[in-house]
């Protein structure tokens, strides 16, 4: 059996409830990604920050998998270690479907960094600056969320999965931020059939063999089944 590389995007939590980044009303559009997902933007106002990643923590909490992260989830039982999900998302709805080795490409909600020593630990329900770091000591606390202008995470895992990858599939990712939005080109050139499951073609559409249009609680499981 073939490997199989999945990159989601917000779009397959859309349906569980959590808020898109770009869609209608979408986070970007009520927040300043500026002031919120990036180092300047904590260091300048590290309380707006941490409000932010509770709101979206607190929804994440409340939310529940979805019919796409169930398929995928049984996707990986029926091809063990064939199947690697890579995640653009901070939820942990994928884990929670049951998947595992989920790479989170941008950090997860779940975690807390400490900016001095570099800890991590799991986030309580709600950060706030002052929180002294576990190890340091150190009120330096932020959400374990990769921002604009930070290194991704796993990187070193991903460029070897997309280049060994028999099919890349893109899932409600808008492929508007990168390196993600590279993957299907990355796999592409490394020989991968390509395929992208989305409400919407994304602005990467032209880096893919086939894209099939729907809702991912439909496209995704009529794609797994
Ligand atoms: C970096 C934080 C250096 C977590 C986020 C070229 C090469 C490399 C970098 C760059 C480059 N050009 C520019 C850059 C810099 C920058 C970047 O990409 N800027 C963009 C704006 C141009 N990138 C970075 O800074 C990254 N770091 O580059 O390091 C490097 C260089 C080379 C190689 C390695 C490293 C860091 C980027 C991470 C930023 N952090 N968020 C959080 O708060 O959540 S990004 C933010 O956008 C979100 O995290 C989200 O993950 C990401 C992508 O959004 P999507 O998931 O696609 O969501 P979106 O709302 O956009 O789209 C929703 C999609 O779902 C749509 O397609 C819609 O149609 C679909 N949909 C909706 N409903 C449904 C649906 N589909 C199906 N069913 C539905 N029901």
């Amino acid at each position: 059996m073939e490997t199989i590389v999945i990159l989601t995007g917000a779009g397959i939590s859309a349906e569980s409830g959590l808020g898109t980044f770009r869609d209608k009303d979408g986070l970007w559009t009520r927040y300043d990604l500026n002031e919120v997902a990036t180092p300047d933007g904590f260091a300048r106002n590290p309380a707006l920050v941490h409000e932010f990643y509770n709101a979206r923590r607190a929804n994440a909490r409340t939310a529940k998998p979805n019919a796409a992260h169930e398929a995928l989830a049984r996707l990986q039982r029926a091809w063990p270690g064939k199947v690697w999900i890579v995640t653009q998302n901070v939820d942990d709805l994928h884990e929670r479907a049951g998947s595992t080795g989920v790479l989170h490409l941008h950090g997860v909600l779940e975690g807390a960094l400490c900016a001095r020593c570099g800890q991590r630990w799991s986030a309580p329900a709600r950060m706030h600056p002052a929180d002294p770091c576990p190890a340091c000591g150190e009120a330096q606390t932020r959400p374990d969320i990769v921002w604009f202008g930070e290194y991704p995470y796993h990187m070193a895992e991903i460029w070897p999965l997309l280049r060994a990858a028999d099919l890349f599939v893109a899932i409600g990712s808008s492929g508007t931020v990168y390196p993600a939005a590279a993957f299907a080109q990355d796999a592409g050139r490394a020989g991968a059939h390509c395929l992208e499951l989305n409400a919407e073609a994304s602005a990467t559409a032209p880096d893919f063999d086939e894209i099939r249009l729907g809702p991912a609680t439909q496209i995704v499981p009529a794609w797994v089944d």
